[in-house]
């Protein structure tokens, strides 16, 4: 199959098989019947190379009317099993997570119905004609806003990631986990969010010169309050009432839901209902027994917001199965809370020799961006990874500098990077290494 390219085509440019990411920008017609995908190892047939499907000679739908109109459309039933897989505590299920099934998604846009969910109170049902949105405490003219009224403001879109802070938090077990993509690393997702830039309410609030903290409040019964630091919210907050061109998901906040771009899930407050203009942080459960972290120095980190560089690949991955050898498409998904995606990395030995990775547009702050590699896999073991470096020059660590750095006590904010092991007969697992 490979031989539809070039001998240059085909000249690696790291160890283990990396072929030049040009490649994948030129050749179409020859990468399209030279490439081989991996598929899921359940519906996996026996280790050939896929072939060419017989062209199956009258199904139904060719001579039968499709069904009528929808109100309001679904997935294909052929697509049952891309699910979120939940997370959920047995004694109170309203409070848990649910993962985005990354290795199943394509792009960089999370459908809505997959975007992962974190609750700490289950989703309240909320009537938007009774929702009241309050701006107090160091303002000089406090406010009640309802729903009808943030929607006659001016508003601004911006597609950004929104990744919690616990996620990927089994990188911290000392064995690496054996799970899919999604369910290790999926509790984040990426929506084009819109609404009322919080600068323009706070403006018209009059905010005292001598606050520097906002208290945000959902309206859910976990009454779960954050505190964040009044200059970002001035910065580039968004009071957010659309998800992917239509009203918030209840599940991510509907009505009315705080977007603080690059930071940390928890401070996303769902539910908005409240933002307590003051001098001081609240010292809430989530900012001090939880999202707070034990140093090996002895000190605790508080108040991280910012979520780290970050990059995972997405295909081949756990749970996935390669067909021999074959030149492969390597993709995955990159995102940093700083900022763009500057390169993404990816190594086929295990972090010896790397090949800078294709960015595909658009690449956007503090969005998904989507990376792929052609990869050459001459059958043997390799080690699969992947390495973001964000426009400030930030760069993902290695699991054990960040282990090194953080000590035994991690939990949160773990955005190492991330290793998978492809053995001879085409399964992947993760490993550290
Ligand atoms: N009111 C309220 N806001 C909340 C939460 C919550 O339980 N209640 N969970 C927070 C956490 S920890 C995260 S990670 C994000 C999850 O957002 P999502 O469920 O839309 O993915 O919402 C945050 N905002
Ligand atoms: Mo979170």
């Amino acid at each position: 199959m490979a031989a539809s390219l070039n001998a240059d085509d085909l000249q690696a440019v790291a160890g283990g098989g990396l072929l030049h990411r040009r490649l994948l920008l030129k050749s179409g017609l020859a990468m399209a019947t030279a490439l081989a995908a991996p598929t899921v190892a359940q519906s996996a047939g026996p280790d050939a190379p896929p072939v060419l499907p017989e062209n199956p000679s009258s199904p139904s739908w060719l001579h039968q009317p499709g069904k009528p109109f929808s109100s309001y459309g679904s997935p294909s039933r052929f697509e049952n099993r891309v699910i979120r897989s939940i997370g959920a505590n047995r004694d109170l299920p309203g409070n848990g997570v649910s993962w985005t099934p990354l290795e199943s998604l394509e792009g960089i846009i999370t459908p809505s119905s997959l975007h992962f969910e974190r609750h700490h109170n289950g989703v309240p049902d909320i009537d938007p004609a009774q929702h009241r949105l309050a701006i107090h405490g160091d303002v000089s003219a406090p406010q009640m806003f309802t729903i009808d009224n943030l929607l006659r403001y001016p508003m601004r879109t911006q597609t950004l990631v929104i990744e919690c802070g616990g996620n990927s938090n089994a990188g911290w077990h000392y064995e690496p986990i054996q799970r899919s993509v999604g369910a290790f690393h999926g509790l984040v997702s990426c929506s084009e969010w819109t609404g009322v830039p919080l600068a323009i309410l706070l403006d018209q609030v009059g905010v005292d010169p001598k606050a520097s903290w906002v208290i945000a409040e959902g309206g859910d019964a976990a009454i779960m309050n954050v505190s964040i630091p009044l200059a970002k919210l001035m910065d580039d907050a968004i009071v957010a009432l659309y998800q992917n061109g239509e009203r918030i998901r209840p599940e991510n906040g509907y009505p009315l839901r705080l977007i603080v771009p690059g930071w940390e899930g928890v401070v996303n407050v769902k539910w908005l209902r409240r933002l307590h203009i003051t001098t001081e942080p609240a010292m809430a459960r989530n900012e001090t027994s939880k999202y707070t972290e034990l140093l090996p120095t002895g000190k605790a980190r508080m108040f991280t917001f910012v979520m780290d560089a970050k990059s995972l690949i997405t295909s081949p991955s756990p749970g996935q199965k390669m067909h021999g050898a074959n030149i492969y498409e390597i993709k995955g998904l990159a995102w940093s809370g700083r900022g763009r995606i500057a390169k993404v990395e990816v190594s086929a030995d295990g972090g010896r020799s790397w090949a800078e990775a294709l960015l595909q547009d658009p690449i956007l702050p503090r969005c998904f961006t989507r990376f792929r590699a052609a990869w050459n896999w001459d059958g043997k073991p390799a080690i699969l990874k992947s390495r973001a470096t964000d426009e400030t020059g930030y760069v993902q660590p290695e699991r054990d500098v960040l282990v090194a750095e953080r000590g035994r006590n991690g939990y949160f904010h773990y955005n190492a990077i991330v290793a998978w092991g492809i053995d001879e007969d085409g399964a992947v697992r993760h490993v550290y290494a």
